[in-house]
């Protein structure tokens, strides 16, 4: 543990009585107004239309949509980014959300050929290479082997890689949200590679999409038969035809462009299909000028989702609820700390919801603001003992010339008014 990690538990103690003796003072500003309202507020002491008039009954949504209030909490993309929508990214409202699980409906999506739209009755799954025997599997085929429901992150490498060279995008979905959480149901790889018995030479296997793109990625033999799951259901439902209806591949904790849409071969091979892959793509460019590549895990990571950019605070000085995403691709997380200023002093923050390995972690961290300008950042630990880094700390390992991997620690400026900026402190 470093000298400054051992410092910031001593000072975890005294913060945390200041934070009772805060929590007293803002409680009592929250109480007061609070206390006004019940004296004569009319969205209490009147009746409303809604408290007045019948509502739509039973299936007036056979599928239902989140409120007509909600309506701003949506997937956004940044125009400038790339040439065309059919390969793109669009990015996930963290901002909006909390807990741990990305809605279906505004999970990010990333597409090198556009959306491919597949009849489920008409897709097959193939296995073939260095294995026994060949085989060709029906999505009925596929539902006759056990499943398992496991909760993963996918987060696109590129996530955060326009902020290599400075604060650049104000909003924690931008520099953020090329990632999602959700519950995913599906058959392990294993057992599908088993049924075909893969000889004693196939080391990897390369996982082909059915889209225009045909997109291929070289995963190691030993990752497909840890954990890797060829997944039919998200959050209980089928997959959205843009996270690959009817079949993804899911290869948690590792980088999102092997997470395989669309699904439809499996090849057994010897040595990874380096040249049929773009391979100057998800490689990362070093100040030597010599590449880093095959960084399939996803480093510790977090970022404070509330107060920022898009989520200013609005309510004034006293009680106030920091809330945050942590995760890595190392397992779980063990352990997020808050700054106030800019990483001189932390302050451990509170895990809630479940703790899932290689799954988003929720962090509250909750206190009294008294109104003065902050700089807000987050460091996740995760349990294989790795910290978050500072931005400045990997671009000393890792130059500017950077776009993948950015796990740096994000610094908000919440000013006096409340609205919240992109910064960097140095
Ligand atoms: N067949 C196919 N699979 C694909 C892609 C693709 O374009 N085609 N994009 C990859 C990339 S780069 C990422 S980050 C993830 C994104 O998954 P999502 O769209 O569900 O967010 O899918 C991966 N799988
Ligand atoms: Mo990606």
């Amino acid at each position: 543990m470093s000298k400054q990690s051992r410092e910031n538990l001593d000072k975890k103690a005294a913060s945390r009585r200041r934070f009772l003796q805060a929590g007293i003072a803002g409680g009592a500003t929250l109480a007061a107004a609070a206390t006004a309202r019940a004296a004569g507020d009319p969205a209490i002491t009147e009746v409303q239309d809604w408290n007045r008039y019948l509502g739509d009954g039973v299936d007036a949504a056979p599928y239902g949509q989140p409120s007509e209030f909600e309506a701003h909490v949506v997937r956004r993309d940044v125009p400038w980014l790339t040439a065309d929508p059919v390969s793109s990214i669009n990015f996930t409202p963290l901002h909006d959300l909390d807990g741990i699980i990305t809605p279906n409906g505004v999970c990010f999506e990333r597409h090198h050929g556009g959306t491919a739209i597949i009849d489920p009755a008409e897709h097959r799954l193939m296995i073939n290479g260095l294995v026994d025997k060949q085989l060709v599997f029906t999505m009925d085929d596929l539902k006759r082997f056990p499943r398992e429901n496991r909760v993963y992150f996918l987060e696109c490498a590129a996530n955060s890689g326009m902020e290599w060279r400075g604060a650049q995008l104000n909003g924690c979905q931008f520099t953020h949200g090329m990632v999602h959480c959700v519950v995913y149901t599906g058959v392990p790889l294993k057992y599908l590679l088993e049924e075909a018995g893969v000889k004693t030479n196939g080391k990897w296997v390369l996982a082909e999409g059915a889209d225009a793109a045909a997109m291929t990625r070289s995963i190691p033999m030993e990752k497909a038969l840890e954990d890797c799951l060829v997944a039919f259901k998200m959050n209980g439902e089928a997959l959205r035809p843009e996270q690959g209806y009817p079949i993804r591949l899911c290869v948690p904790g590792w980088e999102g462009n092997m997470w395989v849409k669309w699904l439809r071969r499996i090849e057994v091979g010897d040595e990874p299909w380096a040249q049929r892959e773009e391979t100057s793509k998800y490689t990362d460019l070093l100040p030597d000028g010599t590449a880093r590549r095959h960084t399939w895990v996803m480093d510790v990571k977090s970022v404070i989702t509330s107060p920022s950019p898009q989520a200013p605070i609005t309510h004034g000085r006293g009680r106030t609820v920091i809330s945050g995403l942590a995760w890595s691709g190392n397992g779980k997380v063990t352990r997020v700390d808050v700054s106030l200023d800019g990483g001189r002093n932390w302050q451990t923050a509170r895990l809630d919801g479940p703790s899932l390995s290689k799954a988003l972690h929720r962090f509250y961290f909750d206190f009294d603001w008294d109104g003065s300008p902050l700089l807000i950042q987050s460091r996740a630990m995760d349990e294989a003992g790795f910290i978050q880094p500072t931005k400045n700390e990997l671009r000393a390992v890792r130059g500017t010339n950077s776009i993948y991997h950015n796990n740096g620690i994000q610094t908000w400026h919440v000013k006096g008014d409340g609205v919240v900026e992109n910064v960097e402190v140095s």
